[in-house]
């Protein structure tokens, strides 16, 4: 696996709500040529069946390039399909559970939506964070937005690495950068660009 979390920048999640199913090998690996550090498979609307299908498909080529596949919501997936890692939200099982289910040693992030829910992942045992939605956005509409102010804080508070999410695109990065951020998650800006691998760049390159 490509160096440590700790060294990520770029998490870029392929939400086959903007992806089909046909084309998920080949954004992943613009993504990957771009830069992008961590992959997320998402499939709010999927069974369990038919992400394992997805990400051993996507496995195949992570692997080759050592970037780390994560899979959201189910330790499942992770029992059949090698994957690196497991995302979870406040609402799914146990970062414990998740460790349980999946039966080895594998990466385990958390959603988080305030300072507070950081820092108890921290204490759960996660070993990074998704911090936000920073602004509004239409990936995830029934969370309301916490904003830039809390950006500085959530980095004195919690020592894992954490990745600001919700609403980001080139267009406001210097301003969530300005803030605090030193991690970012990408999902409809990256997936809707006209380029992936020169949107990805730009992203990297800003937050070198
Ligand atoms: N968690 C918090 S915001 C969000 C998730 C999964 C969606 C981010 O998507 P986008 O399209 O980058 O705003």
């Amino acid at each position: 696996m490509k160096g440590n979390l700790s060294e990520c920048r770029l998490y870029g999640i392929l939400d086959l709500s903007y992806v089909d199913d046909a084309d998920i090998v080949a954004v992943a690996e613009a993504m990957i040529k771009g830069g992008v550090d961590l992959i997320q498979l998402r499939g709010k609307e999927r069974t369990i069946n038919e992400l394992v299908d997805l990400a051993a498909e996507l496995h195949e080529l992570t692997i080759r390039f050592s970037t780390p596949l994560i899979v959201n919501d189910h330790a499942e997936i992770a029992k059949k399909v090698p994957v690196e890692g497991v995302h979870v939200g406040q609402e799914d099982d146990s970062i414990e559970v998740v460790r349980q289910k999946a039966g080895r040693e594998l990466l385990v992030g958390k959603s988080t939506h305030s300072l507070k829910q950081a820092m108890a992942a921290q204490r759960e045992g996660a070993d990074y964070i998704g911090f936000g939605p920073i602004f509004a956005t239409p990936t995830k509409p029934d969370y309301a937005p916490i904003g830039l102010s809390d950006i500085k804080r959530v980095h004195t508070e919690v020592s894992l690495p954490i990745f600001c999410i919700g609403g980001l695109s080139i267009d406001n990065l210097q301003s969530v950068i300005d803030a605090g951020a030193k991690r970012v998650v990408m999902v409809s800006a990256l997936l809707k660009a006209h380029s992936i691998v020169d949107y990805a760049r730009c992203t990297t390159d800003m937050l070198a």
